[in-house]
């Protein structure tokens, strides 16, 4: 495949399919520049003083690693200035975040975890940012959390940085999926992966299997019904995968396939699961739906679910297209 880079794509895209207006083009590149400096910090280490966690807590009551806050605020900072935001959500910040009033205000709005997988920071285990873009509704005046509440099929583009042996950028804007890799001597995204498509069958799942004596019974069932291998009702063997890092797990199905579950469990049915519906499911949902994939919460479309708030959580079942319907199966039994 002949090498170009991020702007090239994006020029070439906006010029073939018209998807990608100049001011979304521009956002993608300064969210992918914001990666680059994130993925420069997260690989320093300890070099770089910057791991281990803060003295405080983020709205979801988890500990702050340094990378959490030093993430968000390259986030922050590199996307005030442009003027095509009006408005940004972060998993790190409890409310909205508006874009001050010494800059112009733009067309969308960005939601982003800045850095997932917060737990392997510190033991070197790949992490990523994840990103959702969205239209400001129009006629927005001072941008509310209500401006946000828009379901996952309203999304104009998605993505997400991998910071693992390479550091790669996966993007849609509704016309496919494509994966870049950072190319550090030249400090610029390299297109290596055109259309990626995840396989619609898998032998491979993904799930915390130390909170299988919380889960409901359809998810005891199906995993069971897994884990009986070759002997038992799926007639063959499977293999389990858990990297605990939302963004390596949803990448290695990208390209080999294979089922990612956080469900919700009997511990705490106002916590419907862990995943964040508005910047963790529905950007890896509309990736993985444009990668030929799946994504439901066990019974709906992800990305159909119309939100209440904009850290709200919900159970996760998403990857290859035939087992996600086997398991959403499940849940409407
Ligand atoms: P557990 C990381 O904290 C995260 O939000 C996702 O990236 C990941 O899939 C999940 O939580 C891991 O959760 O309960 O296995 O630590």
């Amino acid at each position: 495949m002949k090498r170009i880079s991020l702007t090239q794509y994006l020029v070439e895209e906006q010029r073939t399919n018209n998807t990608i207006p100049a001011e979304l083009r521009l956002l993608i590149e300064v969210v992918a520049r914001a990666c680059k400096t994130i993925s420069h910090s997260v690989a320093k280490g300890a070099l770089g003083d910057v791991l281990g966690s803060t003295e405080t807590e983020n709205i979801q009551g988890e500990v702050q690693k340094k990378l959490d806050v030093i993430s968000n605020e390259i986030l922050l900072e590199a996307n005030e200035w442009g003027g095509h935001l009006a408005a940004m959500a972060s998993e790190e910040m409890e409310s909205i975040h508006p874009i001050p009033n010494r800059y112009p205000k733009g067309e969308y709005m960005l939601l982003f975890d800045p850095l997932d997988g917060s737990s392997n920071i510190d033991v070197n285990v790949s992490i990523g940012t994840i990103f959702s873009v969205l239209k400001a509704p129009d006629g927005m005046g001072q941008p509310t959390e209500a401006d946000f509440m828009q379901a996952g099929t309203k999304q104009v583009a998605a993505g997400y940085a991998v910071y693992g042996p390479q550091t790669m950028l996966v993007l849609t804007t509704g016309n496919g999926v494509n994966c870049f890799t950072l190319d550090r001597e030249m400090g610029s995204w390299v297109l290596t992966q055109r259309d990626i498509k995840i396989p619609a069958t898998t032998k491979e799942f993904a799930i915390n299997m130390s909170n299988m004596r919380h889960w409901h019974e359809p998810v005891k069932r199906y995993v069971d019904e897994l884990l009986a291998g070759e002997a038992g009702p799926r007639g063959t063997n499977f293999n389990m995968r858990w990297i605990a890092s939302m963004v390596a797990d949803v990448h290695r199905i990208l390209n080999r396939g294979g089922i990612f579950m956080y469900p919700a469990d009997t511990r705490d049915t106002s916590m419907p699961g862990k995943l964040r519906l508005m910047y963790e499911a529905n950007p890896m949902a509309f990736i993985v739906e444009q990668a030929g994939g799946a994504a439901t919460d066990g019974v709906n479309r992800i990305m159909d679910i119309e939100p209440h708030k904009l850290h709200q959580r919900v159970p996760v079942f998403l990857g290859s297209r035939d087992e996600v319907a086997l398991v959403t199966g499940y849940h409407t039994a």
